[in-house]
C-alpha cells in the first residue's frame, strides 16, 4: 500500500514513521510512506498557504491552489486514482470498520489542514472523503494522520507477524477487550482471576466473553446499542 501525506510539517511524521510496528511495516516494504509539504506548491513571495475568508470572520482558510498542485504532481507518477482523505473535525468519525475501509484502498492521500479550515473547492474538486478522529479539536491534522495511519498499517498483512489477530480483536466483533493477566501469579499482594490458571478453556473462553461484556456495558454501553440488556443483542455480539 502507498500512502502520501500533504502536511506543513513534515518533520514530525520522522520518528512516527521509524518505530514500532509501523517502522516495521514501512522497513518491510509492506506500506511506503511518502511526507510532502504543499508548501512547496506555492508561487509567491511569502510562500503562504492561507488567506482571509470571503465574506469575513475569524480566522483563515487553507487555499486551493498549493493543495491541488501537490495533489497532481503526486497524481502523474501512478495512472490510478488515490483516495483522497481530508482530516478535519467536520469529517465522519473513524472507527474500526472505516480503517477496514481504507485498508483496501491501493493508494491514500491524506492531506492535514490547519487554521480554521479548508477552501470549500478543495473538498469538492478532489472528490475527498472527510475523516475526523473525535468530537474535539486539535490544531493540525498531523496528529490525526498518525492516528489513521497506525490504525491501517497494523491490518494490513505481514504488518503484525501474527496474522489472523486482528480480526479476533473485540473491537472488531464490537466489544471492547477482556482483562489480561502475565506472570508473576501474585504482584504485590494482588493475584489473578483463579479461571485463568485453571487450563480449562472453555472456562477461560467463557469468562472471557463474560468479562468483555461487562466492561463494554460499564465503559462504552453505545457499542452495545439501545437494546443492550436483551438476550437477542447478546447472541448478535457473539457471547
Ligand atoms: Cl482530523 N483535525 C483536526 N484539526 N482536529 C480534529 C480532527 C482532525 N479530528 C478530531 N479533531
Amino acid at each position: 500500500m502507498r500512502i502520501d501525506v500533504l502536511t506543513l510539517f513534515p518533520e514530525v511524521f520522522g520518528p512516527f514513521l521509524e518505530s514500532s510496528i509501523v517502522g516495521r511495516a514501512v522497513a518491510a516494504g509492506v506500506v511506503s510512506v511518502r511526507c510532502v509539504n504543499y508548501r512547496d506548491f506555492t508561487h509567491d513571495r511569502h510562500r503562504s498557504v492561507d488567506d482571509r475568508p470571503f465574506g469575513g470572520g475569524p480566522g483563515m482558510v487553507l487555499r486551493c491552489g498549493p493543495v491541488f498542485e501537490a495533489v497532481e504532481h503526486l497524481r502523474q507518477e501512478r495512472p490510478e486514482k488515490p483516495l483522497v482523505v481530508l482530516l478535519t473535525p467536520q469529517g465522519e468519525v473513524l472507527t474500526q470498520a472505516l480503517l477496514a475501509e481504507l485498508e483496501r484502498e491501493p493508494w491514500l492521500v491524506l492531506i492535514c489542514g490547519h487554521y480554521e479550515g479548508f477552501d470549500e473547492r478543495i473538498r469538492l474538486g478532489l472528490g475527498a472523503r472527510q475523516v475526523s478522529i473525535g468530537d474535539y479539536v486539535l490544531s493540525g491534522g498531523e496528529p490525526a494522520a498518525m492516528v489513521v495511519i497506525d490504525g491501517i498499517v497494523r491490518l494490513l498483512p505481514g504488518a503484525l507477524g501474527h496474522e489472523g489477530a486482528t480480526g479476533d480483536e473485540s473491537f472488531a466483533r464490537g466489544l471492547l477487550e477482556y482483562p489480561q493477566y502475565t506472570r508473576p501469579r501474585d504482584f504485590r499482594g494482588m493475584g489473578v482471576p483463579e479461571v485463568l490458571l485453571s487450563g480449562d478453556h472453555a472456562r477461560i473462553e467463557a469468562w472471557r466473553r463474560e468479562q468483555a461484556l461487562a466492561r463494554t456495558r460499564q465503559q462504552r454501553p453505545d457499542l452495545l446499542g439501545p437494546d443492550a440488556d436483551t438476550d437477542d443483542r447478546k447472541q448478535d455480539c457473539g457471547v
